[in-house]
């Protein structure tokens, strides 16, 4: 049985459990939903071939859940302002533990004492289930989708994570924010590869954190100078965002910035020196090739003469995508050098 002050509670418990926002949607297709096709139709999604799977079942929450009435959004902010001590830079989100398993933890409590408790049906999504969650989470009224794509909140700017509860109940559902970006376009003029072909639409193949986590393959040599000293996902098109004047650092003590050790350390690590370091957090998925490639083309922008030995013993690396990400690196170093710019 659903109490009356079913959304005060969720509210309160979500609280408790150190989320940011939550918001509640009636479970429909979201505004925009079927912009998704177009998006697919100039294939955005790159090699996320997962993209394009079903995408009947991702704009509509009701073919993938026919039972849900009601979608529960969380959010929990990312953010983190202290840039590490090292060289290179990991995107906010990605620089302690892994949302993911942090997240499902939390929606998980946040399901066994409401809507487990009032008898009603659940299901989980983080991130990885077939839904529009930036279109679900405006519609529940957490925010609204930014010319950046990313879900804007008043207080936590596009610095939310988000998290799904469906369910069979039917829960009062709160007012869609409306679209507060207004004359802005700070987020469409800073981003690095031009990977807005229009204000809300991303070609993901040109971003920075598609090319740096998503992309398995080589990183095409245009984009390479352009990731500057990116080792993982970008932040550019949150950090200028003017939604973040009111915004505070994550409190979620777990998504602190782990110690990593230099680049050219790293760089003759193996499988199971990378997955022993990176265990738990958002850069295990990547696996120890990739990484060591994005080290390579950091270096690439970035290293001096000091890292040519390291980047010559990578030359010689077991994984053909470090080898030629070396190479390419060590290069540009001896360019800089011949121009006396190291
Ligand atoms: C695929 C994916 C990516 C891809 C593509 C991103 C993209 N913008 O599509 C890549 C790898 C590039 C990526 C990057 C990042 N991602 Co990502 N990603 C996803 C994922 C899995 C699917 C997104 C999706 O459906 N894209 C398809 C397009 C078509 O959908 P859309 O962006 O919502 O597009 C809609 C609009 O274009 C709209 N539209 C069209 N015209 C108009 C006009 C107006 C006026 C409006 C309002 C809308 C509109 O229609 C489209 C469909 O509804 C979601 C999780 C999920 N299941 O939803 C996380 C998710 C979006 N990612 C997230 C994060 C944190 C990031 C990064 C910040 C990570 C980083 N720092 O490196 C970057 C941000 C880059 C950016 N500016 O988007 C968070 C975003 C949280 C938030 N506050 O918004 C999500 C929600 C994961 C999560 N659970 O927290 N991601
Ligand atoms: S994350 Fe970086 S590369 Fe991707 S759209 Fe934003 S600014 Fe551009
Ligand atoms: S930077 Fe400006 S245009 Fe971009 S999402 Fe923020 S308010 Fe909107």
């Amino acid at each position: 049985m659903v109490p009356l002050n079913a959304a005060s509670i969720l509210r309160e418990n979500s609280r408790r459990l150190g989320l940011d926002a939550l918001g509640i949607a009636p479970a429909r297709a979201p505004a925009h939903a079927q912009s998704l096709h177009d998006w697919l139709s100039q294939s955005f999604q790159g090699e996320m071939a997962w993209m394009a799977r079903d995408p009947e079942t991702r704009a509509d929450p009701k073919k993938y859940d026919p039972l849900a009435r009601t979608i529960i959004v969380a959010g929990i902010s990312s953010r983190q302002t202290t840039p590490p001590p090292q060289r290179g830079r990991i995107a906010a989100y990605a620089q302690g533990s892994d949302y993911h398993d942090l997240l499902r933890e939390k929606m998980e409590a946040l399901a066994r004492e409401t809507v487990v408790a009032w008898g009603g049906s659940h299901r989980v999504c983080v991130d990885t289930s077939p839904l529009l969650e930036k279109p679900l989470a405006a519609l529940a009224g957490i925010g609204w989708q930014g010319k950046n794509t990313l879900l804007i909140h008043r207080e936590h700017g596009p610095w939310l994570l988000l998290g799904f509860l469906l369910t069979d109940l039917e829960v009062t559902a709160d007012p869609p924010v409306s679209d507060h970006c207004g004359s802005c376009t700070r987020c469409l003029e800073v981003c690095p590869t031009g990977a807005f072909p229009r204000p809300y639409v991303l070609d993901a193949r040109r971003c920075l954190a598609y090319l740096t986590i998503e992309n398995p393959g080589p990183i095409p040599e245009e984009f390479r100078p352009l990731i500057g000293d990116r080792l993982f996902g970008c932040d550019e098109c949150l950090e200028v965002c003017p939604w973040n004047r009111h915004a505070k650092n994550a409190q979620e003590i777990k998504f602190s910035p782990r110690p990593r050790p230099d680049l050219r350390e790293m760089l003759s690590w193996d499988e199971a020196r990378f997955r022993s370091a990176f265990r738990g957090t958002p850069i295990f998925r990547l696996k120890r090739d990739r990484w060591l490639r994005n080290i390579c083309v950091v270096l690439g922008n970035i290293g001096t003469t000091s890292d040519l030995t390291a980047l010559e013993a990578a030359c010689g690396d077991g994984s053909p995508l470090v080898r030629e990400h070396a190479g390419w690196a060590a290069a540009r170093i001896r360019a800089r050098e011949t121009e006396g710019k190291n």
